[in-house]
């Protein structure tokens, strides 16, 4: 319940985010810091009542987020992106990251595409992803990667994370366990 909450609030503050939507995980000292107040507060409250109530969380069973050291992060099920100007398919992954203020957020991503069992799921790539959070706030950065073709028909792509969180007074959490998205069939 409360992450749909969550994703509700953001359309407000896109205008104001949209360069953090790319490959872009700093800039948390901008010129719309103002007009991020209400957002602000929004995820002040979020994350208040996620802490005292985590065992919501369990009532959405894929991707609900992990919370940490006053951080709630989810690995987003990836979506089409377009086409590169090779005619691959580009897929995007995106994180939704909502964290209290005073803090980053270290986040490891690994893109994969599953395969049924006893085969191993297929490695496509991996990145790092760090997000300073001087005020509370809501950021959803995110990665694209060209569609891999590793077998015949659709592939099966989605994301893992993991990630740890720095206070801004040198105290770092343990990493938590890795979180994977929803899969997204899609054909190459
Ligand atoms: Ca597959
Ligand atoms: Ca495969």
């Amino acid at each position: 319940m409360f992450i749909r909450s969550a994703r509700s609030a953001t359309p407000v503050r896109t205008r104001a985010r949209a360069a953090t939507d790319d490959n872009t995980t700093t800039g948390s000292r901008d010129p719309h810091r103002r007009s991020l107040k209400p957002i602000r507060q929004v995820a002040v409250g979020l994350l208040a009542v996620v802490v005292c109530a985590p065992i919501t969380l369990t009532a959405q069973p894929a991707a609900a987020g992990t919370t940490l050291s006053g951080c709630l992060i989810t690995p987003l099920k990836p979506y089409f992106d377009g086409i590169n100007t090779s005619g691959v398919k580009l897929v995007r992954y995106k994180v939704e990251v909502i964290c209290q203020g005073q803090r980053t957020a270290e986040i490891q991503q690994q893109r994969l595409e599953s395969d049924p069992s006893p085969d191993a799921d297929d490695f496509l790539g991996s990145s790092p992803i760090s997000v300073a959070f001087p005020y509370a706030a809501i950021e959803k950065p995110s990665r694209v990667q060209a569609l891999a073709n590793t077998e015949a028909g659709y592939e099966e792509v989605y994301q893992r994370i993991r990630f740890r969180v720095h206070s801004f007074n040198n105290v770092t959490s343990p990493w938590t366990a890795w979180e994977s998205s929803p899969i997204l069939s899609i054909l190459d």
